[in-house]
């Protein structure tokens, strides 16, 4: 821990959804909260900071959530001093005057990006190695990942104390979905849907309603919720919506805060879930979770897949390595679903078994906030 207090810059561009500043605020906070520094989280776009955190002021140009100091990044940038640690999420471009300050600075700062997370195992070789330098300032790539030798994941002090805590007290999960406006009926398996666009998804929803055991399904408002209209026949769904078919009970959530997000993942009993963060925090939730990756020009995310693939399906049997992976596959090639859940279904005791020693083994590494302070210390 350093013995004065540093002073970190967090810079966010929102490309699109949630992941940007879903990563960064999660990062903003634990950095605050586990290792009293001082942060400035600077933002583009603080519609996208208000979903997930509907304390935010979209009008303030400066504003303290958290502990965080969260400052609007606007496109006219009004000169600010330079901090000692100055991580670009992202690859996101600093503004210029910016980069002129941390150059005019006595000490450099430290200067990451702040890369995206991917499996694949190179990132091991590139994570920690110098970038580009500007004037007398070096930049260094930051990689997050799951194997030894990258910079890890962010997970919070305590959360899986926490999560296994809430989920073994049923009470504690009722009242939390109630609060959702959710009902859960005894003998029904509950599944969460977060998910882009899916052309696979309307088989998806028949295998669930032709299942012996009733399915309840939760989506939060989203992009995914044309594909679940055009499936039931109705329009303009919207959060608090509850359609049944057959087996399946459809009910349409409100987007909600981060910490409540995370309580929904551990009630459910498999969670689909995208991008980057909720992939993590699905990991976290130690349940069966089915990932739609982010989609990338020339299709480079499907080496991301097969390599986490490769890396999650370690120590479970043949059959429900295949089941799980073919169902990762088809959903992520927006294929037909229906045989890959009932595979994945017949293997659920073994996956859910599998998902909680995935999440303990992950949780043995140092988690990204920690790897970050401990390179800034290495550093200096
Ligand atoms: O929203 P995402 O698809 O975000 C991203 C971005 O598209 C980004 O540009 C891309 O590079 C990246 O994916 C890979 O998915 P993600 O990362 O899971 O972010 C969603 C955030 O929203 C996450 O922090 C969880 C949060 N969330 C809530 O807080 N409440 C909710 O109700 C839900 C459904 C999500």
């Amino acid at each position: 821990m350093p013995e004065m207090k540093t002073r970190w810059d967090i810079f966010c561009t929102v490309v699109d959804n949630f992941g940007d500043i879903g990563v960064t605020w999660r990062l903003a906070r634990q950095l605050v909260a586990e290792h009293a520094v001082d942060i400035r989280l600077w933002v583009d776009d603080l519609r996208a900071f208000e979903r997930i955190c509907p304390a935010i002021d979209i009008n303030a140009s400066q504003q303290w959530q958290e502990g965080v100091e969260v400052r609007q990044w606007a496109a006219d940038w009004q000169p600010a001093e330079a901090a000692d640690v100055v991580i670009a999420a992202f690859a996101c471009q600093l503004p210029s005057a910016y980069m002129v300050a941390m150059a005019e600075r006595e000490k450099p700062p430290l200067w990451m990006n702040l890369d995206y997370l991917s499996a694949e195992d190179w990132v091991i070789g590139c994570h920690g190695l110098p970038s580009v330098k500007y004037k007398s300032v070096q930049k260094f790539f930051f990689f997050p990942g799951f194997q030894k030798g990258t910079g890890g994941l962010l997970r919070e002090s305590g959360l899986l104390e926490q999560r296994r805590q809430f989920q073994q007290d049923p009470e504690a999960q009722r009242t939390f979905l109630q609060g959702l406006g959710v009902d859960r009926a005894q003998g029904t398996q509950l599944i969460s849907l977060f998910a882009y666009e899916n052309t696979g998804l309307a088989s998806w929803l028949d295998a669930m309603a032709c299942d012996s055991t009733p399915t309840h399904l939760l989506v939060p408002e989203g992009r995914i919720l044309g594909d679940v209209e055009r499936w039931l026949g109705v329009e303009a769904l919207g959060a608090g919506a509850v359609h049944v078919r057959d087996a399946l009970t459809v009910q349409v959530l409100p987007f909600v805060r981060q910490d409540q997000y995370d309580r929904l993942l551990w009630s459910c009993d498999f969670n689909a879930v995208r991008g980057e963060d909720s992939f993590v925090r699905a990991q976290w939730a130690g349940r069966p979770l089915l990932w739609h990756i982010y989609r990338q020009d020339e299709d480079i995310h499907l080496d991301k897949l097969e390599a986490f693939l490769s890396l999650y399906v370690k120590g479970l049997s043949e059959p429900a390595s295949k089941a799980i992976s073919g169902l990762w596959r088809a959903w992520n090639a927006g294929e037909k679903m229906t045989d890959h859940w009932q595979s994945t279904r017949k293997h659920g005791p073994e996956l859910q078994k599998h998902a909680e020693a995935w999440c303990l083994e992950q949780g043995l590494q140092a988690d990204l906030a920690a790897a970050l302070v401990q390179f800034y210390l290495n550093w200096i």
